[in-house]
């Protein structure tokens, strides 16, 4: 296939030609590679869970050695990938936990919103009276640590949900207890002869994913929250063409935001500034990727530089003087692209190390002290830059990021309610879904997948559910394509339907709101949490759904799972390793539905699927009136 087909990006298009012609591999190369993939593991029938296998499925061989049949095979294949999901996007909860235990008012760490600290505190039961605001989140801290291997008990979150949701999880035995409990359940019940009954691996999945997004990823988000600030509408703009020519080019790539916070300081640093116009820099110019670069997109409004897909394309620009990295979604691959080119490519944590790269430990006792001697590696490498090497790509759009639940309900606030304390309450919004003004509410998510055209299956569907007023907010590389093809933009109003276009021009939002990393995924399931519990039904009655069109992470499938166990039906644009069992297509499609109210729908066209996603909307809607009203004549009785 002509890798330019590969992509819709503009940008990437032009540096595939490039890395062509300089003789780099990417990722499109490979794909082309690879001309076809297993068929086994597609379909999840290949079992490597002891040393008797690989064992692998067909008609000829309808059971593995020691007797498991497609459906275990797969449901234990399912349950792995939730499980290790949940570990990645856990584990990033837990250092910022550990991060805020070490905050302090003269450390490298503070506490920018104090209101949300003092929320939590009360939620917790922790003392907030005339008490210091470190000592309470210290306090705080050490309550969310315990939340990983606490020995009894569930997460302390569940009680946030609508009550009728929280008696499902309790009925069908999915509310997770310790999070670490939870993978390390999976891991143990997938074991060579543990579970092999695929109804007992998805509800064990349920529950392991229900730890990700009810328990790990709040703990994330909310602490994020305390100590780099709620993110609040802020401007900035998306794509390679935010690399500078004249200026020190540093992309921060990875998710933790304990790094990217400092290095965003120690970009400001006089000292690095001097040193840059010593090298002959005009500046320093920092950008970011991936869910590093939502967060700090969101809170400081760096510029975002592109998504998982561009991570090689953006070194093949020659311009970039460091690609610094923490943790998850980074090419192994970087390291050889980097040697093409004059990049540093740093990576910094224990968790992450990489061959061929520089590897320069960054430990959050010495944040800021790491922080200026990475930035520093970099500046001094831009008098390595090969100007014939270099070629920086035009295109880049603007967009208006920061929509955090805060930032979105102070918005609605002042406009429909004159509101101008800035606190906001979900009323406006629900006023907008009743009258029918909106739709409904679409969080289109995720990552990129090769197995699709790049940005396709994003762009496509975003593009249909705002043009039939259905309001889409995204996290992720999702939020990436988003910002990248202008729909972040205020001016996106225009392809709207009227509906939407009208609360846009209103509320002055883009018809795409971008919420943040893929752990702020938990901001999308309070909200949806918080409609419902204002009107007095479920989460499943509210018409909110879940779309990852181009998922590819094991934190993908991990979400997906506590999305529909969260009551919201979940659309995905490439199909999971489940097809080989029927019974878990059944399950996983509609099964679920009589459980938790929501199941997944699959399907690889982007038009058919945004088709069907706006059709399940209508008819969520119907329902969504009729109890609605039902509510309203009650209570006029
Ligand atoms: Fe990774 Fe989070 Fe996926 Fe992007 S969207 S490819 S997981 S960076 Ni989360
Ligand atoms: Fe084969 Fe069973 Fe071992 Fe899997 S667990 S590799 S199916 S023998």
């Amino acid at each position: 296939m002509d890798k330019k087909l590969m992509t819709i990006d503009l940008n990437s298009q032009i540096l595939i030609e490039k890395a062509e012609k300089d003789g780099v591999e990417t990722m499109y190369d490979r794909k082309n590679g690879f001309k076809s993939q297993c068929g086994f593991g597609l379909q999840g029938t290949c079992c490597r869970i002891c040393g008797m296998g690989p064992c692998r499925i067909s008609p000829k061989t309808p059971r593995g050695l020691c007797g498991a049949d497609e459906h275990t095979i797969v449901g234990r294949n399912f349950a792995r990938m939730v499980a290790g999901g949940t570990a990645a996007h856990s584990d990033h909860a837990r250092d910022i936990a550990h991060t805020l235990a070490l905050s302090s008012r003269d450390g490298n760490y503070k506490i920018r919103d104090e209101k949300k600290l003092i929320e939590l505190a009360i939620d917790w039961g922790v003392e907030t009276e005339c008490r210091d605001i470190y000592d309470i989140a210290h306090e705080v801290a050490e309550i969310g640590l315990m939340e990983f291997g606490k020995p009894h008990g569930v997460s302390i979150f569940l009680k946030n949900a609508p009550k009728v949701r929280q008696e499902i999880w309790k009925t069908i035995g999915i509310e997770p207890r310790a999070i670490d409990r939870e993978i390390a359940t999976v891991m143990h019940s997938t074991h060579i002869g543990c579970s092999a009954d695929i109804d007992s691996l998805i509800n064990l999945s349920l529950r392991t994913s229900m730890a990700d997004g009810w328990q790990g990823s709040m703990i994330g988000t909310r602490f994020s929250d305390i100590m780099f600030g709620t993110p609040m509408p802020t401007q900035t703009e998306a794509n390679l063409g935010v690399l500078e020519e004249n200026k020190v080019n540093i992309i921060l790539h990875g998710h933790e935001p304990t790094l990217s916070e400092m290095i965003v300081l120690a970009a400001d640093d006089p000292e690095l500034l001097a040193l840059a116009k010593e090298m002959g820099a005009e500046g320093i110019n920092l950008s970011g990727m991936c869910c590093t670069g939502n967060e700090i997109t969101m809170r400081h409004g760096v510029k975002i530089a592109g998504d998982f897909h561009q991570q090689e394309l953006a070194l093949v620009t020659g311009a970039v003087e460091a690609m610094i990295v923490d943790v998850q979604c980074i090419f192994p691959a970087l390291a050889y692209v980097a040697d093409c080119y004059h990049t540093k490519f740093i990576t910094t944590s224990p968790k992450a190390k990489i061959t061929g790269s520089t590897y320069m430990q960054f430990s959050e006792e010495n944040a800021y002290k790491d922080a200026k001697k990475i930035v520093k590696e970099a500046v001094l490498n831009f008098k390595n830059r090969k100007p014939e090497k270099v070629l920086i790509p035009e295109f880049k759009s603007p967009a208006t990021v920061g929509y955090s639940i805060d930032a979105i309900l102070s918005q609605l606030d002042r406009v429909v309610n004159f509101n101008v304390d800035k606190t906001g309450t979900v009323k406006p919004l629900i006023d907008c879904l009743k009258s029918g003004v909106i739709r409904g509410v679409a969080a289109v998510v995720g990552c990129n997948n090769a197995k699709s055209v790049t940005n396709k299956n994003h762009v496509t569907i975003m593009k249909e559910l705002i043009k039939n007023d259905i309001l889409v907010v995204s996290t992720g590389c999702g939020a990436q394509a988003a910002a990248k093809f202008g729909l972040m933009d205020k001016g996106a109003k225009k392809l709207c339907g009227k509906g939407l276009a009208t609360v846009c021009e209103l509320v002055d939002i883009p018809p795409v709101l971008h919420m943040g990393s893929c752990v702020d995924i938990s901001r999308i399931v309070d909200i949806v949490s918080e409609c419902a519990k204002y009107l007095d039904v479920d989460m499943c009655d509210i018409p909110a759904v879940g779309i990852a069109p181009e998922w590819m992470s094991e934190k993908a499938v991990a979400i997906g799972t506590y999305v529909v166990a969260s009551g919201i039906d979940t659309y995905l644009g490439i199909a999971p390793p489940v097809t080989g069992s029927k019974k878990a297509v059944e399950i996983l499609t509609n099964g679920l539905k009589k459980e938790v109210g929501a199941a997944f729908t699959i399907n690889e066209n982007p038009d058919e699927l945004a088709a069907i996603i706006i059709d399940d909307i209508e008819k969520k809607r119907d329902h969504f009136e009729k109890i609605i009203t039902e509510k309203i004549n009650l209570s006029q009785v």
